[in-house]
């Protein structure tokens, strides 16, 4: 064990006396979770140093993300220490309990959604396989807003984990660095925290950069009187690592992002130059063979060039030289296709914030050209299409793909949309550097800790080898005809869903039926995720109820958990539809609870952990062909839910392995969608012909509903029925997908009927959710991208 109970105990009551100068009785919950997190921290902190000597002279990797959504922390270490049980006792005789105990920590809400959570369990598989990588991020002072629902509306609120300091990061004052930009200096100060694996010693880093002025105060002006100018420097610098930007959808082409990408990379690649050269001196030919970089998508994609920034300015080599470095030491990720979302920065923004960069980027920008006109002579269109600079324009991923030597999609299908269709012509011109990384999620956190219940029937039955090896899961499968498992298994999914009921009764007020069925999507809030189509769903199931009240279903409650981003109005009007929806059908007393529609508010990692162990049904409906991968779709498997869901991402993959009469797969493919576009799709057909869908859509703008006079649903109804300057009608194909998404509902709902063959069906998908593993991912980026081996202290 790593530490005596007593020992540890002690050390909690020293730390509490420290930190507050408070004895144990006097201390309250909060007081508590930071006195034993700075225990659990000093219990390790010889481990991770250790860690990082080892590290040192090796091969490591580094994974530069503008996002780490980690959650909380203190109990997914208590369960990676193997200290969980001796903490609960430890509380519970000085009069605490460990979960009120947990729940007093924020979330350290430090991402948007799937690539910031992605982020977050690449982190805790590289250290469980003992791998040397490292995170480099920003210490953003405010994560993801706070989502209120005021009115049905989604309201912000700042998010403060910051507000009492984070108890699990230090700082390390002797290893800041300077970042330059075109008007000024600012220092980065790295804080770093622990990232604690499962059943080893090792603890690995993910370093997160704060950003501060060169001078803490100008003490003239103060001294003059002058106090916003005193000041003024510091908040200018400080607002670089303020907020993190709330949104993953659109790229927004602002100034500050733009020089929170550049802050956040080019302080980790001085921090990485710094530490090699103490090892292996000026020998920079040597780098990749000692660092590996890889960009989290195209956020990071700046420190290609300002790795030749100091490899040629700093460090005096030769350009070519330089590059040649730089390509073989970075990779890159791509994580959606949605062009929107593609970054591309205005190059009179860019030379404004970065102008050396911007002149670096110039180069390779002409380099690229002149070998494009080595391959391709005379080929003026596709020069004008894969220039890296095109008008006024820099494409981060264009730069990325060449500044590289490897490009991965995040799901077959998505790798084979990026090689066919979107990046086509630059899978013609580098072949080998396009691979598929499908996603995975860590089971240690989605498992083991959000579902200790079904986690114990798995380890009676299979040992619990499945908590560092996920393979091992389809042992799981000869006991699919053991009826004493599969009942215990609707036992536990069962207790599973009361859990949830009470929280959202006593967080939210509303009273759920724990025996209807949990039909549950929960990500970000966006177009093509089409919560949309969902909700117009429930709407029509509600209309013909009320029409025919003899119908006959199993009740079933819908839940939505989701954010918007800020200033996205379709997305805001679709979450004030599913509340003005809910609002309706839960208070309607003819529908006899029949169906119950909940908005989870405020939906992060914590709640999270709540909502997958808990659904029978996984939503996972998007347009076939822009869901790049999704990883809550896998969540939701390995805890016995079944996927309702589209062709798409890493669906297709789940259908492959649990098998599809185990799923329930709907809608358009993204041929048929090809097709369709190129026969020309018309919505008004679905509209007209598909019966119900006419009275679901009107209701939007017939006065049926209402949204307060925003004009919110009428800007939904156009978007599906005349399209905007951008976009054609129903570009996501919502209303052409109608009806087979409600035939594949009622289908499940009769099945659902069936207890024991759904138990089965269910217990299949969990006996082969092992290739979806983030050790799995891991280990394939290890071997096949980064080359890194485990270095176990
Ligand atoms: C520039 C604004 C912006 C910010 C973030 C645009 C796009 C993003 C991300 C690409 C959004 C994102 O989280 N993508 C998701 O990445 C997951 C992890 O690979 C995938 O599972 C999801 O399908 C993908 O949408």
């Amino acid at each position: 064990m790593l530490i005596e109970k007593s020992l540890l105990k002690s050390k909690i009551e020293n730390q509490v006396g420290v930190l507050f100068n408070k004895s144990i009785d006097e201390a309250n919950e909060f007081e508590i979770y930071q006195g034993l997190s700075k225990a659990l921290l000093e219990t390790i902190s010889k481990n991770w140093l250790e860690t990082r000597k080892k590290y040192e002279t090796g091969k490591q990797a580094f994974y530069f993300s503008a996002e780490f959504l980690m959650g909380r922390a203190l109990g997914n270490n208590l369960i990676n220490l193997g200290l969980d049980k001796e903490v609960k006792e430890i509380l519970k005789e000085i009069g605490f309990d460990l979960n009120s105990v947990e729940a007093t920590e924020e979330d350290a809400g430090l991402g948007n959604g799937g690539l910031g959570r992605l982020a977050a369990c690449f982190m805790d598989s590289l250290v469980t396989l003992n791998l040397p990588g490292q995170g480099y991020g920003i210490k953003y002072k405010n994560g993801i807003f706070k989502q209120k629902i005021v009115d049905g509306f989604q309201v912000e609120t700042p998010e403060t984990w910051l507000r009492y300091g984070d108890v699990w990061t230090i700082c390390r004052p002797c290893e800041e660095v300077v970042v330059e930009f075109g008007d000024g200096k600012v220092r980065a100060v790295p804080y770093d925290m622990p990232v604690i694996g499962y059943g080893t010693k090792n603890v690995n880093t993910l370093r997160l950069w704060e950003a501060k002025a060169m001078e803490e105060l100008n003490l003239k002006a103060f001294n003059d009187q002058d106090y916003d100018e005193a000041l003024k420097d510091v908040n200018a610098a400080e607002d670089i690592s303020r907020i993190l930007y709330p949104n993953d959808s659109t790229n927004e082409g602002k100034k500050l992002r733009l020089k929170q990408q550049y802050f956040f990379t080019s302080a980790s690649l001085q921090d990485i130059i710094r530490k090699f050269k103490k090892i292996h001196g000026t020998d920079f030919e040597k780098l990749p063979e000692f660092v590996s970089i890889q960009l989290n998508d195209t956020h990071p994609v700046i420190a290609i060039p300002e790795l030749m920034r100091i490899l040629c300015d700093v460090e005096g080599l030769l350009w070519n030289d330089a590059w040649a470095i730089a390509q073989k030491t970075f990779a890159y990720t791509n994580h959606t296709i949605l062009s929107e979302a593609l970054e591309k920065w205005w190059i009179g923004l860019y030379e404004e914030v970065v102008p050396r960069i911007f002149q670096i980027t110039q180069r390779i920008h002409f380099q690229f050209l002149d070998l494009l006109e080595e391959k391709f002579p005379k080929d003026k269109e596709r020069r004008e299409r894969m220039s890296i600079i095109q008008g006024n324009l820099i494409h981060m991923a264009w730069l990325a793909i060449y500044g590289s030597f490897a490009t991965n999609g995040v799901a077959a299908l998505h790798t084979d949309i990026l090689k066919h269709i979107e990046l086509k012509e630059w899978y013609e011109l580098f072949p080998e550097r396009f691979l598929n990384k499908t996603n995975g999620i860590t089971q240690r956190r989605w498992l083991l800790e959000a579902n200790p219940e079904l986690s114990k029937l798995i380890t009676e039955l299979i040992g619990d080898k499945w908590i560092t090896d996920f393979s091992q899961m389809k042992n799981l499968e000869k006991y699919v005809a053991d009826e004493k498992v599969t009942d215990r298994f609707l036992e536990i999914k069962s207790e599973k869903k009361k859990q949830l009921a009470q929280f959202i009764e006593k967080t939210q007020g509303i009273k759920i039926n724990p025996d209807s069925i949990f039909d549950i999507q929960i990500k970000r809030l966006h177009e093509y995720k089409r919560q949309l189509l969902n909700i117009l769903h429930i709407l029509d199931l509600y209309y013909r109820l009320k029409e025919n009240p003899n119908m006959e279903i199993h009740p079933v409650t819908y839940i939505f958990g989701a954010k918007s981003a800020p200033g996205y109005m379709r997305a805001k009007g679709t979450i004030r539809l599913i509340n003005e929806v809910a609002q309706i059908i839960n208070n309607d007393p003819e529908i006899k609870d029949m169906i119950k529609v909940v908005f989870i508010e405020n939906y992060n990692v914590s709640s999270a952990a709540l909502l997958f162990p808990a659904a029978d049904i996984s939503e996972q409906i998007s347009t076939a062909g822009k869901e790049a991968s999704g990883t809550g779709n896998m969540k939701f498997m390995i805890n016995g839910a079944l996927t309702f869901g589209t062709l798409d991402g890493a669906n297709v993959e789940i259908v492959e392995e649990a098998g599809i009469e185990n799923n329930y797969i709907f809608g358009l493919k993204v041929e048929d969608i090809e097709e369709l576009k190129k026969k020309g799709y018309d919505p008004h057909v679905p509209y007209e012909k598909t019966k119900g869908l006419k009275r679901v859509v009107d209701a939007l703008i017939d006065g049926t509903l209402n949204d307060e006079g925003t004009g919110l649903y009428k800007e939904l109804y156009d978007s599906l029925l005349k399209g905007a300057s951008w976009h054609k009608p129903d570009q996501y194909f919502v209303l052409e997908d109608f009806e087979d998404f409600r035939k594949t509902q009622e289908k499940i709902n009769k099945d659902f009927a069936d207890r024991k063959v759904w138990a089965k069906k269910a217990w299949i998908n969990i006996s082969n959710g092992g290739k979806f593993s983030s050790d799995r991912t891991i280990e394939e980026y290890a071997k096949e991208i980064w080359k890194i081996a485990s270095q176990k202290i």
